[in-house]
């Protein structure tokens, strides 16, 4: 059933109600959206102390009576006559295919929650306080829901930064209300080791503390743990932190799954003992030694402990970024090498990634890995978590391997969510809250593969995240998103309508207490290029609802008087846009200045010299292929995003052929500078043209301001300008700064 766009106000379901089919409501205030809904007749008023009954076993009931003090809506225990009625009605009574599913009935009688499990009435329960936030009554309705997926989870990562007990519960919480079910925690890592385990107190007495505390300057200063105590950063868990906060969560649904990392990024275990690593020596490796026996007794001894501590059926052992390089240079390495047959340091990763797996399957765990454990042979009874790519996890679930997907460009939650330039320094990439949203799997997946990929994550790097009030900013509303992404099948997902619940629910969670990022004030636009009616359609948009839009074309700020935006550009050759978004008087955000051109390249040839080809082993930085820079399509702020075609190491050498000898009076190409990534603009940009495709003159060369070259975050356009000339052939060379990654969008030739 799709959702209908439509909004159904009350007062005119009531008019229509002479007919009696049921009826879809919109827009119900709901986040995860919920597969059906239907509307009834009419409100029931909400009493003003609301009672509740639970047929349920005992000990679930006293698991929700443990809960209830959180529960968004007042609610106390009482006999037959309850307003809410919770119901279990057992496994196959439901329709729905998930244990997690339920129905939630309003009517004259009050709420009826029937459900298959705990969970699936703890959801019927988060439905029912979003619907009744803020009012006194409830609309008479049926809700039918279910999730898409099993697995729906939320990473942190409390190494690079510490966070504490409390601010990860207090996570926990909120993701719960959202009917997320994982909470990934990334325990290990290079920053910092944060539990205790018993027999090695080095690990937290030592391992967990640093000097200075922000990651990134600490990481500059060469990483080094002190021995002194004095004014150190960091932190780690107790066991008993551990079990309070797996409880917390197994009263929300919330299971937690540790990721202790192994080989790589373990630098911070062979700072405490130098001689698991291949040198003997601290400081030298993130890598663990493989043909180390003590490793693997090591590693043996913490997932003791980890079992002990975490109920969890998948223990994450990490996997990832293992550098090959001390391994090769490793006896012990090489030797088990030998031994085993292994023929590469890959394999050799393999055989340390399934000796692990034995070990906790033998206990009756399994193993969660990211995708590199594809390499090298992947152990028989692996998840994979698929952080690279989409494909990686769809390779995966083709060899009948679960897989959880969390690729990096739609679910890192450490990358910048708005224009960089406005923003706390983030790890690279933007990826706003519409995109994030905008993630599903491709629709030509056989249903045998779709049912092996199991869920979907989002994946909160701490890199960058020095505080735990940074961490709500980077997670939310972004977390919303996924968790409407993991529920709700795609037929009922709805960006206008999303965009708009989510408005609503981060001024209540910052009402709760919590530090969301407050959506974007900037002005969004979006383009599609119509090369039959050559012409560019341009849509203006914004995270914020609602609001005004308003713009000019003239080249002048645009006031609160100026035009209001109300439906999209057709631009035919050329459209100088300033437009600004305004909560009635008052201007928000920066104005966005947008020029659009149905420029002369469009739709031609471009072909690149030999050392000026762009990047191809990223599908998202090769912008659609050869036609990229001349299909009319601008990026928007992040060099993800499709539209930027990406040069590493070569320069960006190419000419274009406009099929017939013009004049021309620009030939421009925007650059993008994120400094954190390696993304530098060109030190050098040459245009050359020619009639005959083989004598070409230099039209002119434009260098960077080294102002903007200076700067974290810039986007600069670069070529020439001037009176016109006749060419059928246009060559672009845009120079390395850096020999590390170009990126530009588009060609201009006017
Ligand atoms: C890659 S994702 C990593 C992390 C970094 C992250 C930054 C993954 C499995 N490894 O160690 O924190 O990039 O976005």
């Amino acid at each position: 059933m799709q959702l209908k766009r439509t909004l159904i106000i009350y007062a005119a379901a009531v008019v229509l109600a002479a007919c009696e089919a049921p009826r879809e409501v919109a827009e119900v205030e709901v986040i995860p959206y919920p597969q059906s809904v239907v509307a009834g007749r009419g409100t029931v008023k909400l009493p003003s102390s609301l009672t509740f009954s639970a047929d349920m076993p005992q000990a679930e009931l006293n698991d929700l009576l443990a809960y209830l003090p959180d529960y968004a809506l007042p609610m106390k225990p009482d006999g037959k006559d309850a307003f809410v009625q919770i119901i279990e009605v057992g496994e196959n009574l439901l329709d729905s295919a998930s244990a997690e599913g339920y129905k939630l009935s309003v009517d004259k009688q009050g709420v009826r929650i029937q459900a298959a499990t705990a969970a699936g009435a703890f959801y019927g329960l988060q439905t029912l306080a979003q619907l009744a936030r803020g009012k006194d009554e409830l609309p008479v309705l049926t809700v039918e829901d279910a999730p898409r997926f099993p697995y729906r989870g939320l990473h942190l990562d409390v190494s690079r930064h510490f966070f504490d007990k409390e601010h990860v519960k207090k996570q926990i919480d909120l993701i719960a209300t959202y009917k997320m079910n994982r909470l990934h925690w990334h325990l290990t890592d290079g920053g910092g080791w944060r539990l205790e385990i018993p027999g090695y107190p080095e690990l937290t007495q030592v391992a967990a503390w640093r000097k200075p505390a922000n990651y990134l300057e600490w990481r500059k200063d060469g990483r080094f743990y002190p021995q002194d105590t004095e004014g150190v950063y960091g932190g780690y868990y107790t066991a008993d932190d551990v079990r309070e906060v797996v409880e917390y969560a197994r009263l929300r649904h919330v299971t937690v799954i540790p990721e202790i990392e192994m080989p790589g990024h373990s630098s911070e275990v062979l700072a405490v003992y130098p001689q698991l690593s291949c040198t003997g020596k601290p400081y030298t490796s993130g890598e663990v030694c493989i043909g180390n026996e003590d490793t693997f007794t090591f590693f043996e001894d913490v997932l003791d402990e980890v079992m002990r501590l975490f109920p969890s059926h998948y223990i994450h052992i990490g996997g990832d970024e293992a550098s090959r390089r001390h391994w090769k240079a490793c006896p012990k390495c090489q030797r088990r090498m030998r031994e085993e047959g292994l023929k590469d340091e890959s394999q050799l990763q393999s055989y340390m990634i399934a000796r692990i797996e034995r070990y906790l399957n033998g206990k009756g765990r399994d193993i969660i890995g990211w995708d590199e454990i594809l390499e090298g042979g992947l152990a028989p009874n692996a998840t994979v978590m698929s952080w690279r790519s989409t494909e990686a996890g769809i390779r995966a679930a083709s060899m009948r391997h679960d897989a959880i997907m969390t690729p990096e460009d739609y679910f890192y939650l450490d990358r910048y969510q708005d224009d960089p330039e406005t923003q706390p320094l983030a790890f690279g990439s933007t990826i706003p809250l519409a995109a994030v949203y905008s993630y599903d799997l491709p629709d030509t997946l056989s249903p045998a593969v779709e049912k092996h990929i199991i869920g979907v994550q989002g994946n909160t790097w701490a890199e960058y995240i020095p505080t735990p009030e940074h961490a709500e900013y980077m997670i939310y509303p972004r977390a919303m998103a996924i968790a409407e992404v993991g529920w709700t099948q795609p037929a009922h997902k709805d960006a206008e309508n999303f965009r708009h619940r989510v408005n609503r629910e981060v001024r209540h969670i910052e009402g709760m207490g919590y530090h969301p990022f407050p959506l974007s004030v900037q002005v969004l636009h979006a383009q599609e290029v119509d090369y039959n009616n050559r012409c560019i359609r341009l849509s203006l948009t914004s995270e914020r609802y609602p609001i005004d839009i308003r713009y000019t074309t003239d080249g002048t700020e645009p006031t609160a008087v100026s035009a209001l935006y109300e439906g999209e550009f057709v631009v035919k050759d050329s459209l100088l846009l300033a437009a600004r978004l305004f909560d009635g008087d008052k201007p928000l955000g920066k104005t966005l200045h947008l020029r659009t051109d149905y420029h002369k390249a469009i739709g031609k040839t471009i072909t690149y010299a030999k050392r000026g080809g762009y990047y191809t082993a990223k599908a998202s930085y090769m912008a659609g292929g050869d036609a990229g820079l001349v299909d009319g399509k601008r990026g928007g702020k992040s060099y993800a995003d499709g539209y930027w075609q990406g040069f590493c190491p070569n320069d960006l050498d190419a000419t274009i052929d406009l099929g017939e000898v013009t004049d021309i009076h620009r030939v421009v190409a925007c650059f993008m500078q994120v400094k954190s990534p390696n993304v530098f603009l060109p030190a050098q940009v040459d245009v050359y043209v020619s009639v005959d495709g083989k004598n070409f003159t230099l039209l002119g060369s434009d260098t960077c301001p080294e102002e903007e070259a200076a700067k974290e975050v810039a986007y600069v356009d670069l070529g020439w300008t001037g009176a016109p000339v006749p060419a059928r052939f246009v060559r672009f060379h845009a120079k390395q700064r850096m020999k590390q990654f170009l990126f530009t969008d588009e060609i201009v030739v006017q």
